[in-house]
């Protein structure tokens, strides 16, 4: 069992579970704002140079996962497609593309932001958002869209899934309580403002 599921950290697909994705020909488009759009498949993505970071998976239900996150940069992969200045928002969209969400650029270029494909040294499996998924620590956890297909590069925003739905379009982590998936779903409490990056 891996990781996440072994500390029974919640699986949410509010579009319905996409069943099994095929990893090895797994491809992500990339298109919009970008004078070098592209389709990179799954070995064009273990090609490129890979980062580690730290970091929380942080609900607007109010649980919150740690763990180190492996994958690409976003913005590592956004010089790749030569993004143009005109662009402003990053749109990612899961398999299937029901489910979407948006970030403004800024968040997307920080350090953590990650097209992650695994958690603690294992590969993500379909119900975690394998095979690729974003992971965006700054925001709420439905800005980080699982199975990601597709990334387009826009000007302007246009709001998401759960945006459309009454989630706010800033997804700022609000202070308040919260479950430590790492310490059993302990209710302890967080500060909002940014990046979780423990309990008070
Ligand atoms: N495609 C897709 N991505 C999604 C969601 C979803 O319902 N569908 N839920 C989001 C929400 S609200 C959170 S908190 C995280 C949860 O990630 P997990 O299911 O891997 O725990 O995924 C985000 N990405
Ligand atoms: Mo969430």
């Amino acid at each position: 069992m891996n990781k996440l599921a072994a500390m029974n950290t919640p699986i949410f697909w509010a579009e319905g579970h996409p069943g099994k994705l095929d990893r090895e020909n797994w491809t992500l488009d990339i298109v919009g704002a970008c004078a070098a759009p592209q389709t990179f498949s799954w070995q064009d993505l273990l090609k490129m140079q890979p980062a580690t970071v730290e970091g929380r998976l942080t609900s607007v239900t109010r649980w919150s996962v740690f763990g180190s996150w492996t994958g690409i940069r976003i913005s590592d992969i956004l010089q790749k497609v030569q993004m143009q200045p005109s662009c402003n928002y990053i749109r990612f969209w899961s398999v299937g593309l029901v489910y979407d969400t948006s970030i403004p650029l800024e968040i997307a270029l920080k350090e953590k932001s990650l097209l992650a494909w695994a958690f603690d040294d294992e590969y993500l499996s379909e119900d975690y958002g394998g095979p690729l998924r974003g992971f965006i620590p700054y925001l709420w956890g439905y800005k980080s869209a699982k199975s990601i297909v597709k990334i387009e590069l826009m000007e302007h925003y246009i709001p998401g899934f759960w945006e459309m739905r009454g989630y706010t379009d800033s997804a700022e982590i609000e202070a308040g309580p919260c479950r430590d998936i790492n310490d059993g779903g302990k209710l302890k409490q967080i500060a909002g403002g940014d990046e979780v990056k423990g309990f008070i």
